[in-house]
């Protein structure tokens, strides 16, 4: 707590320091909960992991852009972007990070009062809020020029590329824990031409190239308490050029499973139908005219694709001796993978299914 002190001192803060609270449901940075007293206000503190972002600098110049662009585009449209734009704290310097002596990276944000990100969805009306949420968020970015964007994290969502990955991690068996993960690696492999349809399509050039998230889960969206409504879409690390169906099937791989990421009993888990034709219709509301028929067709596939492909990731962390992912116990990386597998195999045999549900709602 010392620490985090002496660093809350670099930042132009408001009031007297009075508490910070770890914030544990990220899995690659670290975030504090500030209070700060006379006056009261709240902040949101967070160390950059620079093992994952390997160029902290460029991540932040690409959160300056789209808030940047967000609010201005909320106070064109007659909106006060208050609460709906994440909005960054400098430090007295007038810079917006701040680099330790020992090395770590650091940065503020003001803390959306009166709002919570949600783990998961109560209600299909909630994540159906939650989908109008991104779908804005995206909508809002569709007129942003995808090529002024850093790259923060290479190939983050190359499907291939993970699986190219996950083959170096078992040959190389860093932590002696291939044996042990043989038959998730061999599900995944047999799987891996049609979940990499999507980045072989995107990099032919046959799906538009988008700002996206990349990183959609329900808790990345800010809800107000009071009302329900989808306020503000959070942590904009990874928001990179990239296509649309990676926030669809990223959303509804996490919101529309009816049990956590890392649920140990598999027998749970299973894909919601009914949350997942409440996040389309949203989704899709928010969107507006922005989507394309070739991406319409591709959103099915696209919820396969996100899970199969975290699979890939879990997996790869788990034999390279979990070096990217904070993990709470030693299998953990494990029972994710094999919580994401036992997901994928539900998905793909409601592809119809959910393909029927997504005619319905563009005939809405
Ligand atoms: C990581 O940090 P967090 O929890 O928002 C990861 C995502 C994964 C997610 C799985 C930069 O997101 O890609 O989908 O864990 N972010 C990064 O929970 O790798
Ligand atoms: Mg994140």
């Amino acid at each position: 707590m010392e620490n985090i002190r002496r660093v809350c001192e670099q930042f132009a803060f408001c009031g007297e320091f009075s508490g910070a609270e770890e914030l544990t449901s990220g899995n690659i940075n670290s975030t504090y909960h500030l209070t700060y007293e006379y006056p009261h206000r709240e902040y949101i503190l967070q160390r950059i992991n620079h093992y994952v972002f390997k160029k902290p600098g460029e991540v932040m110049e690409n959160v300056l852009r789209i808030t940047g662009h967000l609010t201005a585009k909320y106070r064109a449209a007659g909106i006060d972007p208050t609460w709906r734009v994440l909005k960054l704290v400098p430090l007295h310097t007038g810079e917006w990070m701040y680099i330790s002596p020992e090395g770590e990276y650091w940065r503020a944000y003001e803390y959306i009062s009166g709002a919570a990100a949600p783990d998961r969805a109560d209600t299909p009306a909630q994540f159906r809020e939650a989908g109008r949420g991104f779908g804005v968020f995206q909508n809002m970015l569709a007129d942003f020029p995808a090529n002024q964007l850093h790259v923060t994290i290479p190939g983050f969502h190359d499907t291939c590329a993970r699986f190219d990955a996950l083959e170096r991690a078992a040959a190389e068996d860093a932590a002696g824990r291939a044996a042990e993960a043989a038959p998730e690696l061999g599900y995944l492999r047999a799987h891996r031409e049609e979940l990499c349809r999507i980045s072989t399509l995107l990099d032919a050039g046959e799906l538009p190239l988008r700002v996206t998230h990349n990183d959609t889960k329900i808790n990345n969206v800010m809800m107000d308490t009071r009302t329900g409504e989808a306020l503000c879409v959070i942590d904009l690390d990874t928001v990179m050029p990239g296509t649309l169906l990676w926030d669809f099937g990223d959303a509804i791989r996490f919101g529309a499973s009816t049990a956590p990421e890392d649920e140990p009993d598999v027998s749970k888990i299973a894909l919601n139908m009914e949350y997942f034709a409440a996040f389309t219709e949203g989704f899709l509301a928010g969107v507006g005219e922005h989507i394309e028929p070739a991406e319409v067709e591709l959103l099915p596939l696209s919820v396969a694709v996100m899970t199969g492909e975290l699979a890939a990731r879990f997996l790869a962390d788990y034999l390279n001796g979990d070096t990217y992912f904070k993990t709470g116990y030693p299998q953990h990386n494990l029972v994710r993978t094999r919580a994401q597998i036992a997901l994928l195999k539900d998905v793909l045999a409601k592809r119809d299914e959910m393909a029927a549900a997504v005619r319905r709602c563009m005939g809405k």
